[in-house]
């Protein structure tokens, strides 16, 4: 698959896609939302037997460093909003997202970069890796649900302080904080991501895709979760990798899933 400003790369059924302007420091134009909406909407089917999404950064130096600049310092109110609506839209494609995605966080997350790995599912975050919000420094707020996930993921206290300060954060804060899920040394980001796509790659593919749905329920302020979770596991009960999962227990051996 071609793309203006992503790399694809795939490797039994696990996809990376990495953010390709290294010069700008991997910033999130228009091009890059345009290629992550084409493949979480459409291209993904195109892959034989998809289980897992890595998004990482190009070079050495950043995840990416926030939203355009450059691009968004000229718009006005309604073009800015259509702007942040068209955001949400693809990061909410991101986290609803049937297999997981995580972040293999390279470098700099910043404002836009960090809103990207917080819709992902997980982030796994080199020892280089910085986050922040610094979006006050510039007069504007976040503007792809960074006010929302932040808080979601690490509490309301210490999401402020990083909103209002426009601190930027370290890798292992980021993992004290529960923003990163492991550190790892520089560079092996990719290779972590990997590790964990490949364990949840064993487990049953309808289970792994309700899981994250049943989740994100706990975080839809209209669907109630639990109701969400009953319905749920009655449909993962009404498959044959559930049949399968239990005589495979019982049997002693390993699972053979088919995600039906
Ligand atoms: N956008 C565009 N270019 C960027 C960039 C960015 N966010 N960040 C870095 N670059 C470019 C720099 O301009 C520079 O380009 P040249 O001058 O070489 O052409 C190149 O990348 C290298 O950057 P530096 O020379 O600055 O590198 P340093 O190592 O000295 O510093 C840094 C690294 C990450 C500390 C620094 O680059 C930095 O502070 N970058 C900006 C961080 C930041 O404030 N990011 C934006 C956060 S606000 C919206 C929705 C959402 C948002 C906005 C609007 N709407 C719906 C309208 C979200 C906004 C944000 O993300």
């Amino acid at each position: 698959m071609e793309y203006q400003s992503l790399l694809f790369a795939q490797e039994n059924g696990i996809v990376t896609l990495t953010i390709n302007r290294e010069k700008a420091l991997n910033a999130l134009n228009k091009y890059v939302f345009a290629d992550l909406r084409t493949f979480f909407s459409e291209d993904y089917k195109k892959v034989d037997g998809l289980r897992g999404v890595i998004i990482t950064g190009a070079g050495e130096k950043a995840f990416a460093a926030g939203a355009d600049i450059k691009e968004f310092a000229s718009l006005d109110k309604e073009k800015a909003s259509a702007l942040s609506r068209n955001g949400h839209e693809v990061f909410f494609l991101i986290e609803r997202f049937h297999v997981p995605v995580i972040a293999a966080v390279n470098g700099f997350a910043l404002g836009g970069g960090c809103e990207l790995t917080m819709a992902c599912h997980m982030r796994i975050a080199g020892a280089k890796a910085r986050f922040g919000q610094p979006e006050v420094n510039l007069g504007i707020i976040p503007g792809y649900g960074g006010t929302q996930r932040l808080v979601d993921l690490i509490g309301k206290g210490k999401a402020l302080e990083l909103l209002l300060t426009a601190d930027m954060i370290k890798a292992d804060e980021a993992y004290r904080l529960g923003l990163a899920n492991h550190v790892v040394e520089q560079g092996q980001e990719v290779a972590k991501a990997k590790e964990i796509l490949e364990k949840i790659a064993t487990k049953a593919p309808i289970a792994i895709a309700k899981t994250i749905e049943c989740v994100n329920a706990h975080f839809d302020k209209i669907v109630d979760g639990y109701e969400y979770e009953i319905n749920a596991f009655g449909e993962t009960a009404d498959t044959e990798d559930f049949k399968e999962g239990a005589a495979a227990f019982v049997e002693k051996r390993a699972a053979d899933f088919k995600g039906k």
